[in-house]
């Protein structure tokens, strides 16, 4: 047996019904009624999501519109803005972005972060998680939730444990508990289908796949025999798939208290920096044109100053904080970011882009 390998520490966000909430979000009125996202019940429409209101009448997507209003009658459909959903999306990843290198979008609302090798919170990836929600609801006003775990598959399971706006952790030890109790229809990629072929050879729970032996389950069930013989171990080996040319990297902190002059914000401003050279220090193939500072004052104002830059420079950093302070001198600050933007580079994946 070699070493022990390192745990991974993976964070699996998903937002709360998505469409449906940013949909009461930009319009009050809405608020606490049940409200669907969907195709018009006269056009033989879907639901794609709805609201939690909505789903205490039984209404879920992919039902049909005209059977979701005939379960709940008083339902609000809405049809969808997918180009607002697209950028409230960006505007989330934008935020992940500010915690990890390592991120995989899964769709609109739901991706993978890895923060494994992450300094934030003194690693604690339940605090990152934490922090990942807080920014979230302060920035767009919509909740979300997370799962933590060593791995993208309990790292997703358990986002939904604690659903809506919360999260669930499943530290290495809490690996073996959790997977014992586990329903097989949890399990990302065994559907319906799926499901009914393994309750015919009594598969409910992990705990039944852990009684077969493998070479029984891969003779019955081929790959899905393999991947379920790991699942229900806890095992997940699979790494996140990144692709996207990242154009800039900022970190920021919110301060418990507001910031009054300079020099308080000294210790922050040094730890900041010491968090974004580190993060740069892993992107050793691009260049940097620009350097930015961000403060956010107590009247939640947010102003940003940056200047050219070719190389990271601390005292860049110490001359911008009070030209961008003297925006708003009266005011303390409830938030310090520090960033860079990239220069365009051309990579494997932006040439491979057009090509699909
Ligand atoms: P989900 O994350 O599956 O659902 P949700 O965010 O609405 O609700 P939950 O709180 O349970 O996470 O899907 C994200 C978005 O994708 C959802 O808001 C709408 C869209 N979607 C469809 O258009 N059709 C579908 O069948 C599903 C499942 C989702
Ligand atoms: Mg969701």
């Amino acid at each position: 047996m070699l070493g022990k390998i390192m745990s991974r520490k993976i964070i699996h966000v998903d937002m709360d019904c998505f469409y449906a909430a940013i949909e009461v979000r930009d319009n009050p009125s809405l608020t606490g009624l049940p409200v669907a996202v969907g195709g018009a019940s006269d056009r033989r429409g879907v639901i794609s999501t709805c609201n939690y209101q909505a789903r205490t009448f039984g209404v879920h997507s992919a039902m049909a519109t005209s059977f979701a209003q005939r379960l709940c009658p008083q339902l609000k459909v809405i049809p969808g803005r997918m180009q607002h959903y697209q950028m409230v999306s960006k505007q989330i990843r934008q935020i992940f972005d500010r915690y990890t290198d390592i991120i995989e979008p899964l769709s609109l609302d739901e991706a993978y972060l890895d923060v494994s090798s992450s300094n934030l919170f003194d690693g604690s990836a339940t605090l990152i998680a934490k922090d990942i929600r807080r920014a979230i609801k302060n920035e767009t006003g919509l909740t979300a939730s997370a799962g933590i775990a060593p791995n993208k598959f309990l790292a997703k399971v358990c986002s939904d444990e604690n659903k809506p706006d919360g999260q669930c952790v499943v530290s290495p030890e809490r690996v073996e508990q959790f997977v014992q109790l586990l329903p097989l229809k949890k399990i990302p990629g065994v559907g319906k289908v799926t499901l009914e072929r393994l309750a015919k050879y009594g598969l409910c729970t992990c705990a039944d796949v852990r009684s077969m032996p493998k070479t029984e389950l891969i003779r019955l069930f081929g790959n899905l025999g393999d991947m379920l013989y790991q699942r229900a171990r806890g095992i997940d080996q699979r790494l996140l798939t990144t692709s996207r040319v990242r154009k800039s990297l900022s970190v920021e902190r919110t301060f418990s208290v507001d910031l009054n002059n300079t020099i308080s914000t000294l210790p922050a401003l040094e730890s900041l920096y010491t968090e974004l050279s580190r993060r740069l220090e892993k992107h050793p193939e691009r260049q940097i044109c620009n350097q930015q500072i961000k403060l956010k004052f107590s009247d939640f104002k947010v102003t940003t100053v940056e200047r050219q830059s070719n190389k990271l420079n601390r005292l860049l950093f110490d001359t911008l904080l009070p030209i961008a302070w003297s925006r708003s001198p009266d005011q303390g600050i409830r938030l310090l970011g520090l960033g860079v933007t990239f220069k365009p580079s051309i990579t494997t994946s932006d040439i491979q882009l057009p090509l699909f």
